[in-house]
């Protein structure tokens, strides 16, 4: 299902908002998941995932940079994102189920920080942003 042009300019004018304060997004994004979703922390034996932890605001701002990318590369999320699929995949092998709940929790974390941006335009379109980054992250399962 790809992205219409108004979904494209809707999710570049939200990350635009967000862009001062994206890492702070992607760490909240993580400790959310790592709160609601524990399971996930198994993937993190090397990590101290305390709230708020230099590795998991690192790691968050890891994920920021990867998202922009993403958005900056909207028409070619494939290539732009082939190498970070070939790392979940293959070295990783972080189970796909997952990324449905960091999506999740990246959406939560964003109409957090923007809830007079996020309305059900903007919910549908990060809903879809979001789904199509984590189909090329696991493509490569297949
Ligand atoms: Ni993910 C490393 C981006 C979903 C587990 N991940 C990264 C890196 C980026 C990244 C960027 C750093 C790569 C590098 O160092 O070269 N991850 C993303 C994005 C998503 C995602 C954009 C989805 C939107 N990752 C997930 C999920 C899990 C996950 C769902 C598991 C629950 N990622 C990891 C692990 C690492 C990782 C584990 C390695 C961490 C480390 O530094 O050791």
């Amino acid at each position: 299902m790809s992205l219409t042009k108004s979904e494209r300019t809707i999710i570049m004018s939200l990350w635009d908002k967000v862009s001062s304060q994206s890492e702070a997004i992607g760490t909240e994004a993580l400790e959310r998941l790592f709160y609601s979703f524990p399971q996930t922390k198994t993937y993190f034996p090397h990590f101290d995932l305390r709230p708020g932890s230099a590795q998991l605001r690192a790691h968050g701002a890891k994920v920021a940079a990867a998202l922009d990318k993403a958005v900056k590369n909207i028409d070619n999320l494939a290539g732009a994102l082939s190498k970070l699929s070939e790392l979940h995949a293959y070295v990783l092998r972080v189970d796909p189920v997952n990324f449905k709940l960091l999506s999740h929790c990246l959406l939560v974390s964003l109409a957090v920080h923007l809830p007079a941006d996020f309305t059900a335009e903007t919910h549908i379109a990060w809903d879809k942003f979001l789904s199509q980054v984590s189909a090329i992250l696991t493509e490569k399962y297949r």
